[in-house]
């Protein structure tokens, strides 16, 4: 390990979150094999390639902030602090899955870390959202709510009405549209008038601004500032990030919409990963031989996770009612 060198950037954090990235991307590669080797069924939509969003933006919230997202969540629930283990078994369907095994792999959830969902219906997380929002400020708290949702979901009618409520009412909720270029097999371009999707905030005089999801350390900085904003002002914000997915929309892709030199030109040239690693390097933070070493940790922890998921029984069939509908 190198010896780190005093600066005003903070170093153990961005190696915190170049070992994080590695766990999500080590996670669900493991989610995609345990997948194919039927350990598990269902739809399974993987988040590898989108990495840099979700740790740059975990890294800039408290613990006491919400978050919220589509079905593109394992590892977003897992940065807001459910552990590895316990999102694996609920893939599996096992008793010590985040919702004992009842949600699956769109519905990871989890009230003591503020995660709310894993939503199967595109969009539908951003009224919940905004539900959020108003008990914040209703109950006076500093806390803000994060909710994510894909560029197709913008084009969801309960977003717009949603958006519209959030700015009428200053709600603390800052949107983030995980801006992938693809819904499904459809090229964003072909379905949405705007040809950047923050210009939608306009329609209700709502602050917006984009990020290169693809830079860690960008969405960091940024994510920091409008949430330090939020914190004071309430007022909600749309944030679109532009990332890119390595993988099909859920395991079943052919992959027919798009090439692979397109594919390969973001693996190569745009990683998250790759990006944070060499600047790490570059600036004598770490060698090549500590970033294998991370990333080997990082293989580990996910083998532990899949070995955790293995071992957790099948939930008893006596509980096959329970913890199905709020009390
Ligand atoms: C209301 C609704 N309509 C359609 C679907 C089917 N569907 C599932 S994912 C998806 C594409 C969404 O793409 P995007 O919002 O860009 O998110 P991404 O998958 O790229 O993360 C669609 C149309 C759905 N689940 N819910
Ligand atoms: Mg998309």
């Amino acid at each position: 390990m190198t010896t780190k060198k005093k600066s005003a950037v903070d170093w153990d954090v961005l190696i915190g979150m170049y070992k994080q990235m590695c766990s999500f991307r080590r996670f669900e590669e493991r989610v995609g094999l345990a997948y194919t080797k039927q350990k598990f069924s269902g739809f399974c939509h993987l988040h590898i390639g989108q990495e840099g969003l979700a740790v740059g933006v975990q890294t800039a919230l408290r613990d006491t902030d919400y978050m919220i997202s589509g079905y593109r969540s394992h590892t977003q629930a897992i940065g807001k602090g459910i552990e590895a283990g316990q999102v694996m078994a609920e893939l599996f369907g096992k008793v010590d899955g985040a919702c004992r095994g009842k949600g699956g792999s769109m519905h990871m959830f989890s009230k003591q870390h503020r995660f709310l969902g894993g939503h199967g219906i595109v969009g539908g997380q951003a009224p919940l959202a905004v539900g959020v929002g108003f008990a914040i400020r209703y109950r006076n708290e500093d806390n803000i709510i994060v909710c994510y949702m894909g560029d197709a979901a913008t084009n969801q009618g309960q977003v717009f009405e949603v958006m519209n409520m959030a700015a009428t009412w200053d709600l603390p909720v800052l949107f983030i549209i995980e801006n992938n270029k693809y819904g499904m097999g459809t090229d964003i371009t072909r379905t949405t008038s705007v040809d950047a999707l923050w210009k939608r905030a306009l329609a209700f005089d709502m602050g917006h601004s984009d990020v290169d999801g693809m830079d860690s350390m960008a969405v960091l900085d940024h994510v920091t500032s409008l949430v330090e904003t939020m914190r004071k002002d309430k007022k909600p914000h749309l944030l679109e990030a532009l990332t890119y997915r390595y993988r099909g929309h859920s395991v079943s892709d052919p992959g027919t919409y798009r090439t692979k030199e397109e594919v390969e030109d973001y693996q190569k040239n745009r990683d998250a990963i790759l990006h944070l690693g060499q600047h790490l390097v570059d600036n004598k933070m770490a060698t090549a031989d500590d970033l294998k070493a991370w990333d080997n940790e990082a293989k580990e922890k996910a083998k532990e996770a899949e070995a955790f998921a293995d071992a957790s029984p099948q939930p008893a069939v006596e509980e096959l009612w329970d913890h199905v509908l709020a009390p």
